[in-house]
């Protein structure tokens, strides 16, 4: 069944440079652009987003553009196909073809309200929640005059919007960490600080850095993907996205003036994300680097093809609710059996063909939240955790296995893996398992007996863990 919603129901010729959206790639197009579409369906107004990237897709951006920013998204599941032709991009910028100071010029403009960032895990350049000043990318952008990394670039902006007289802005994270507005103001302050003091208490003072849990499962798109949506829209369309039905954004009530209309759009403004940051992080994300890791060991390639499985479907279950549910502080209302049952039911999508690979990647980016933290609070609270050590077993295994996969720390991990003491070597590795872990025997042991039963038998050892929690 295809349909196609009206198009255009706000005036887009209203829109105005208001929302930067920094990392616009194909989660940006299906989520908070999709919110903001509804939102200015129900209300009106003047938000209009520039999509900017700093690295890569200069031409996903000039194709947008060739298109007058339209683009379609298509929600699957089962034989559902809806699509929406969403109108809210008014236009893009990239440094490498609008010029080094384009992005910043753009945050100085005085109609700009809000920052968005999709700029994955490691475009924050942190560690421990505060700015990697080792990272090579900042040292680069601190002796520099034309900023490369995201963090470097959103400074010289606020820089020139300081100098330039207008007020303060928000910047509101929509990546996959946990505080990410916490984590954001402390990459952005951080750097200011090293560059000018007065700038940083400009920046403490005026500008909003609201968290946001985000969740819609968005794929990057294949040429089966493309030609579901040519098929369902009559004909091709270049910028396209294909993802699931469900979306849900919860955001920190804290921004400069009056938000835009994410919340006529769907979304959930409250005081305190953190509940379900924690929650999505670590029974989602954390279910789905479980199967990321633990998947291929048993040929398997996509999600849904491991939701086919005689034993990862309850592998997954015993994770989010004997595991990880006991670690959280669960939002007000939430049945967690109902979230758990809800997820195991999403990741049998079959239309989204969301590659293992695909969410593999930049683990050592991923760990630390979806599944380090949670096993430090079982271990403190002396809980088994079979699962989750099966889990970092699988990606250990998998480092020195399995063919690359792309990580900022890809080198000294695949080396460590290649060590004679593999799970010592990796979890050595500096920023990513908490002290109190790394010099945990039982932890250290747990990961062990894991390996060592997943290189002889990745079945056996699969059963093995289900019996233990
Ligand atoms: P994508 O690969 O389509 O786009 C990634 C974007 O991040 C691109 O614009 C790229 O230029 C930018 N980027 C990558 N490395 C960067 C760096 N070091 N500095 C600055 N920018 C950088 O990926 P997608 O699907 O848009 O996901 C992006 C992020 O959105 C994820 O990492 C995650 O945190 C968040 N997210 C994604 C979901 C999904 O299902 N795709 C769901 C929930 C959150
Ligand atoms: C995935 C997420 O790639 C990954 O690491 O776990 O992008 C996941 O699809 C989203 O967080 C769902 O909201």
């Amino acid at each position: 069944m295809s349909r196609t919603l009206p198009q255009s129901p706000y005036p887009r010729d209203r829109l105005k440079p208001r929302i930067l959206h920094l990392g616009f790639g194909a989660f940006a197009r299906a989520h908070p652009m999709v919110y903001l579409h509804h939102g200015l369906a129900q209300t009106g107004g003047d938000w209009g987003v520039v999509a900017a990237r700093l690295n890569s897709g200069i031409e996903a951006l000039s194709a947008l553009d060739a298109a007058r920013g339209l683009y379609h998204v298509a929600e699957a599941d089962g034989d559902m196909t809806c699509l929406h032709q969403i109108g809210t991009v008014i236009g893009t910028c990239h440094p490498a073809r609008d010029g080094a100071m384009a992005v910043p010029d753009l945050i100085a403009t005085p109609d700009l309200s809000v920052i968005l960032l999709t700029i994955t895990e490691k475009g924050y350049c942190s560690h421990d929640g505060n700015l990697d000043l080792s990272h090579p990318g900042v040292q680069a952008d601190l002796a520099g005059n034309t900023p490369c990394t995201a963090i470097g670039t959103l400074v010289a902006g606020l820089r020139q919007r300081r100098a330039a007289g207008h007020g303060g802005l928000t910047l509101l994270s929509c990546d996959n960490q946990p505080d990410n507005g916490a984590l954001t103001r402390a990459a952005v302050v951080g750097f200011a600080k090293e560059q000018d003091p007065a700038l940083a208490d400009w920046i403490e003072a005026e500008v909003r850095f609201p968290s946001s849990m985000v969740d819609r499962i968005v794929p990057a798109m294949t040429p089966e993907s493309y030609n579901v949506i040519k098929g369902s829209l009559g004909h091709a369309d270049k910028n396209a996205i294909l993802c699931e039905p469900f979306r849900q954004w919860v955001i920190e009530d804290n921004f400069v003036g009056t938000p835009p209309p994410f919340e006529a759009g769907g979304a959930l403004l409250v005081k305190g994300v953190q509940p379900f940051e924690d929650m999505k992080l670590r029974l989602l994300n954390g279910a789905h680097t479980t199967l990321a890791w633990l998947g291929p060991f048993l040929g398997y390639e996509t999600v849904a093809d491991c939701m086919s499985d005689a034993d990862l479907p309850q592998v997954l279950r015993q994770l989010m609710l004997a595991e990880q549910a006991s670690t959280l502080t669960l939002p007000e209302g939430i049945d967690v059996e109902h979230y758990a049952d809800e997820l195991l039911q999403r990741f049998t999508n079959t239309r989204l063909q969301h590659k293992l690979v695909q969410i593999a990647a930049d683990s050592s980016q991923k760990m630390p939240q979806r599944l380090f933290a949670p096993i430090a609070c079982n271990v403190a609270a002396d809980r088994p955790w079979p699962i989750s050590a099966l889990a970092i077993a699988a990606w250990i295994l998998g480092l020195r296995d399995l063919a690359p996969i792309a990580d900022p720390h890809q080198t000294p991990l695949r080396e460590a893996a290649q060590q004679y003491d593999p799970v010592a070597a990796v979890l050595a590795l500096p920023g990513l398992v908490p002290d109190a872990l790394r010099t945990n025997a039982a932890f250290m042991s747990n990961v062990n007996l894991a390996f060592a039963a997943l290189a002889r038998d990745p079945r056996a050892a699969i059963k093995q863990a289900l019996l233990e929690d």
